[in-house]
Order: structure tokens, then sequence, then C-alpha cells
């Protein structure tokens, strides 16, 4: 069979990690990125994986939607710069536990390596991403760019102001998140308050903003959490300079009436109540 690190899948987290070490999203060990493999992924993986798995973890949360799935994740403390290097250390694939609240090692880790520490947040959210979109959802994206967490020490932590901050300064914004951004304000990463806030904002909305820390963004694919991720630091960017241009709120921006044209003629799901 074809190695775990050559598989499409594998090959395409790698990917990721170093798109978004080029975008300076990942200095030091920021930033975590995890996949919910596909059936025919743990089919053609299964003869890689430990012969003698680890021993079970708890999780810390209940993930019910996630018994018996496998994540490939990234792992604690890894640079994401050093994913392509060296996949099966600074990442692994764990198995989710029959009762959905414990995991265990079955590829990679290598050296003693564990999970992200925002393992719990990733479980959550994978659960509700998986239910939501009807198993669609297998990618889920934590980074660190630089404008989208200036912005939260500007607008409130709320999300019909955040998201129409950003639908207002840049036409792409609607089409790349038209039921918007949930914001979490600021929480201390990596416990169950911070995975319970999360999933309740990815319910609704395409992406979600941790105050003063980051963003996460879902995806079926990894192109689709990459240029969701993309899209989002872009929008912040040009509010950040457009606030640094005018000295305060932008003068000029999409009108409501632009925000609900663009929702029509891109057949969009926009969120109503942000319009
Ligand atoms: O993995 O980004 O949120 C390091 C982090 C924690
Ligand atoms: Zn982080």
């Amino acid at each position: 069979g074809v190695a775990v690190e050559q598989q499409a899948f594998a090959k395409a987290f790698v990917r990721l990690c170093a798109d978004g070490w080029g975008q300076g999203w990942h200095e030091g060990n920021g930033g975590n990125l995890s996949y919910r493999l596909a059936p025919e992924d743990v089919a053609s993986c299964r003869s890689f994986f430990y012969d003698n798995p680890s021993s079970w973890v708890p999780l810390g949360v209940q993930a019910d939607g996630l018994r018996g799935e496998f994540l490939m994740v990234t792992a604690a403390g890894a640079h994401l710069r050093a994913v392509p290097l060296d996949p099966d250390a600074a990442a692994g694939i764990v198995e989710i536990g029959p009762s959905g609240d414990a995991w265990r090692i079955v590829w990679g880790f290598k050296g003693g390596a564990v999970p992200t520490s925002e393992l719990a947040s990733h479980a959550t959210v994978h659960a509700v991403r998986k239910e939501v979109t009807g198993g669609a959802d297998r990618v889920l994206y934590h980074a660190h760019p630089a404008d989208v967490v200036a912005l939260t020490s500007v607008l409130p932590p709320d999300a019909r102001t955040f998201t129409r901050a950003l639908w207002k300064v840049l036409m792409e914004s609607m089409v790349a998140f038209p039921r918007g951004i949930g914001v979490v304000p600021w929480t201390v990463p990596g416990g169950p308050a911070v995975a319970a806030a999360t999933a309740e904002a990815m319910r609704s909305f395409d992406a979600c903003v941790w105050a003063h820390h980051g963003a996460f963004c879902p995806g079926p694919t990894f192109d689709a959490a990459f240029g969701l991720m993309h899209a989002l630091a872009k929008a912040a960017g040009i509010y950040a300079s457009v606030r640094a241009m005018s000295g305060g709120e932008p003068p000029f921006s999409i009108p409501d009436e632009g925000l609900r044209g663009i929702a029509e003629a891109y057949r969009l799901p926009v969120n109503e109540a942000f319009l």
C-alpha cells in the first residue's frame, strides 16, 4: 500500500501547513490543523497503524458524533513550519474511542509527541460540523493571522459588528462567509469553555474568531478551509488599513443595499439578521 505520508489527504495536510507558514500565520508553535479521515482513508492507512496503539487518554469533552472516527492532527508544540519535514513527528492520527470521550494514538507523533493542545476544540467542532454539513466538512484549521487578531482589539466581540465590518470593505467577504463570522470573547485557550463556545458559533457561522488569539476555519477540503482563512485575513487587513488611512470608521463602504445585491446575485445563504 501507499505510506500514510503519501496518501492524498496527508499531502494536502502538509501543504496547508507550509502555505500557512508562508502567510506568516504560524509564529513559533502557533496554530494547528485537523482532518477527519474518510472511511476510504482509514481503509488505505490501517495497515500502517501501530500494532500497539497508546492507551486511551481522556478528551476532556464529550464528542458523541465522533465515536470511532480518526483524526489527523498536528502535535502539541509542533511548529507548522516543521510539518513538511517530519509529518510523522509533527503530526499524527488519533482514534476517538467508542464512548466519544477519549483518544489514542494509532500513527505518527514519533518521539513522544502528543496531539495539539486544542484537541478538545477540534473534536467538539468536528462533531458539530459533521452534523450541520451532513458529513461534508472534514478539515478544521486554526491560525493566528495578525490583522484578524488586531481587529479584536478594535471591534466589540460581537458577530454582527465583526461580520458587517468585513462584508462592507471587501465584496468577496460576503461570498466567502455569507453566514458570518462568530466571535468568542477572550477565553483561556485549550479547555472545555473555548471548545463549547467555538462549537456553538460553528453551528450557524462559517468561521469563528477568538478574541486576542486567532481564527478557526472549517471546510470540506483543505483548500476550502485555507481559502476561507485567507479571505478572512485579507478582509481584516483591508479593514485595518482603511482605519489606519482614515483615522476611524471607513468613510466609504458597500451600502446595505449593496450587500443585499451581492447576496442575490450570487444566491448566497446569507445571514439575514446581519444585513
Ligand atoms: O497550538 O495556537 O491555540 C498553539 C495554538 C494554541
Ligand atoms: Zn492559537
